[in-house]
């Protein structure tokens, strides 16, 4: 795309949507996926300056960067460009882009979308054991800072818990850190592994609680314990949407979206303030019930960390410590 299509204040989000929402190249969408929103509300909360949306994705498009054979779903594409402009669209100053496992350990599309970014994006990657030094070290110029592990069944099959090991090992000598994704009731048979990794680690969507279950049960309790004994864990309090059974939705201008999840988030975000980051997950995948309006997902925000103090540092102190400590000295 030439430089001439990057969205502008004059050429709006929506259109941006428009050109390209039907695409996914080659590829047929998984059956009953859902796009994401077109026409997102602006937030009411004022996020601070400097604000960083610190987990999102980019999807192709298929017809330029190719989904992994060996993918679960295949998406309706998200261009870089569509996340830029929802970026300016939300009031968001970065974004950190989380690779998609429908792009496998293909990292060409959220590289290219770092790279496009004028610095205003980093990213993680999902590397395989055959990775090279030069391809680490090409990835951290382009502005990569961590590696996801994902041991959500319904997304990747299992790598070997020693391939991921060595991975971390190696990857700590760039300073990047782990980001790991799993589910609440895995925590047990996971907790040796993720408290001998050498990196920071940091866990996607507070560890997906079930949140019908009391948060001074047990299950929330070791997620709570896990942070608190180890204090290179960091969390995402991010995915209302995903962990919500009673919503309501970030639908139609929803100020009070997913209640049952706050007290979940709020907890993490109040003891562990200097350890926590907010993301919006678009173009959200693999929704089921409804596609979020992501202004009222950032509305959702000050309900988790209610003062401004809290507020800056979940969405700028601590990603910019995190992705751009260079700015930080
Ligand atoms: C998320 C959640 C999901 C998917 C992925 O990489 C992915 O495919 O992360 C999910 O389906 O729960 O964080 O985007």
């Amino acid at each position: 795309m030439s430089p001439g299509k990057y969205p502008t204040a004059s050429r709006p989000f929506k259109m941006e949507q428009e050109m390209s929402k039907p695409t996914t190249g080659d590829f047929t969408k998984t059956a009953g996926w859902m796009d994401w929103y077109t026409d997102p509300s602006k937030p009411r909360f004022q996020l601070p300056a400097g604000a960083v949306d610190a987990h999102c994705h980019v999807f192709g498009p298929g017809a330029e960067f190719p989904y992994a054979p060996e993918r679960k779903y295949t998406p309706c594409d998200a261009s870089k460009l569509q996340l830029f402009a929802l970026r300016d669209h939300l009031g968001f100053a970065r974004n950190v882009i989380v690779q998609a496992t429908c792009h496998g350990a293909d990292n060409r599309a959220m590289v290219d979308a770092c790279v496009s970014s004028g610095g205003k994006a980093r990213g993680v990657a999902t590397v395989r054991r055959s990775v090279t030094d030069e391809e680490i070290q090409a990835m951290h110029d382009a502005g990569v800072r961590g590696v996801r592990f994902n041991f959500v069944k319904r997304l990747v099959d299992f790598t070997p818990k020693d391939e991921l090991m060595e991975i971390a090992g190696r990857i700590a000598k760039w300073g990047w850190h782990v980001v790991i994704y799993f589910e609440a009731v895995d925590l047990p048979e996971l907790w040796d592994f993720f408290t001998a990794l050498p990196t920071t680690v940091v866990v996607d969507h507070m560890g997906r609680p079930d949140v019908s279950k009391p948060i001074d049960g047990p299950e929330f309790q070791l997620f709570l314990k896990f942070m608190r004994e180890h204090k290179n864990v960091w969390s995402k309090v991010s995915c209302p949407e995903r962990l919500s059974v009673t919503g309501p939705k970030a639908l139609n201008g929803e100020q009070a979206a997913y209640q049952d999840v706050v007290p979940f988030a709020r907890r993490v975000v109040e003891e562990f303030p200097d350890r926590v980051l907010w993301g919006t997950d678009w173009p959200h995948p693999n929704l089921k019930d409804h596609m979020p309006d992501d202004g009222l997902l950032v509305d959702f925000i000050p309900h988790i960390a209610p003062t401004a103090e809290l507020q800056k540092k979940l969405l700028v102190d601590n990603p910019m410590r995190l992705y751009w400590p260079e700015e930080m000295a």
